[in-house]
């Protein structure tokens, strides 16, 4: 393909497996000639990576790992990225986690641990994650990540991770006006649904994909390589413009009524 991300260093969070978005993501950006460092968490994530990059036929990746909940792993996977990359031109943060009792239900059942839980993961880390990222992009970049319509509506089940979703979306147009005068973008995609292992277990998921199928205004689910592309046209310089954005990649969904 082109070469929109030559000469650019990539950091991507959140590849656990063959269907995780970010790794959708990282695909498109190697077709893009993009350098990319991988963040993960636990070590079959890793191995898959190590899988995947191999396939991919790219060697030495510099693979970190980090759990976003402790603020000492974001410290120590940003000095070593310091070590391996230096700067940094775009982040992508792939990464949502709520336990899954939260997840059904009524939303007022939810613990003040769960709700701790799904904000600390979810929403706070890119918060942690932007300002470790900060001093490595000195030469101006974007910043990702990952929402969901549960953000603006209250969507079955979605509970808690919608609020952590909300909170998400907001810290982004912080962000944003934070990193602005960096020349750094931040912004969110807000995908629709798609068959990954954060969607495949939810309850009653497969019945709201043909909801989803019906109602969308193109009659279809979105693919996470068209999501990819949205990620590309932000991470790279056709994006520079745009920044406290919340671009929905969801066939139109959110749009009919
Ligand atoms: P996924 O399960 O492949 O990705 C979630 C990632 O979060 C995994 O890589 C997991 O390791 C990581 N993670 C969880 N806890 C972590 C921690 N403590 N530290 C570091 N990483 C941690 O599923 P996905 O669908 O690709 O999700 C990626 C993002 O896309 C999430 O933010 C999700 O909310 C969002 N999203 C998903 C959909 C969908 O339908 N699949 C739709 C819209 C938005
Ligand atoms: C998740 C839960 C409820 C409804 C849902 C979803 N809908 C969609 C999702 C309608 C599309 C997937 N999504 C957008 C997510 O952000 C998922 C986050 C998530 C999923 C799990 C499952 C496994 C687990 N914890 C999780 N935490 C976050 O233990």
């Amino acid at each position: 393909m082109g070469k929109l991300l030559r000469d650019k260093n990539i950091l991507v969070m959140g590849v656990a497996n063959k269907w995780s978005i970010a790794w959708g993501i990282a695909q498109r950006f190697i077709k893009e000639d993009a350098n990319i460092a991988y963040t993960y968490f636990g070590e079959k994530s890793r191995a898959n990576l190590e899988k995947f990059l191999m396939e991919e036929g790219i060697e030495n990746p510099a693979l970190i790992s980090c759990d976003v909940s402790r603020d000492e792993d974001i410290e120590r996977a940003f000095e070593e990225l310091k070590e391996k990359v230096g700067v940094l031109h775009g982040v992508v943060h792939s990464i949502a986690f709520a336990d899954k009792d939260e997840l059904q239900g009524y939303y007022y059942d939810t613990s003040r641990e769960g709700y701790m839980t799904a904000q600390n993961i979810s929403s706070y880390s890119l918060v942690a994650v932007s300002k470790h990222a900060k001093p490595l992009m000195n030469e101006g970049g974007g910043i990702i990540t990952l929402s969901y319509l549960g953000a603006e509506r209250a969507v079955k089940n979605y509970n808690v991770m919608g609020v952590a979703k909300a909170a998400l979306e907001a810290s982004v147009r912080y962000l944003a006006v934070d990193l602005g005068p960096e020349n750094i973008t931040v912004n969110s995609i807000s995908a629709g649904p798609i068959k990954t292992t954060s969607a495949k277990g939810i309850r009653d998921f497969s019945s709201m994909l043909k909801v989803f199928e019906d109602a969308s205004p193109m009659k279809r689910l979105v693919k996470t390589e068209e999501v990819a592309n949205v990620a590309l046209f932000l991470c790279s310089e056709l994006g520079t413009g745009v920044t406290g954005e919340n671009i929905h990649v969801d066939c139109g969904y959110h749009i009919a009524g």
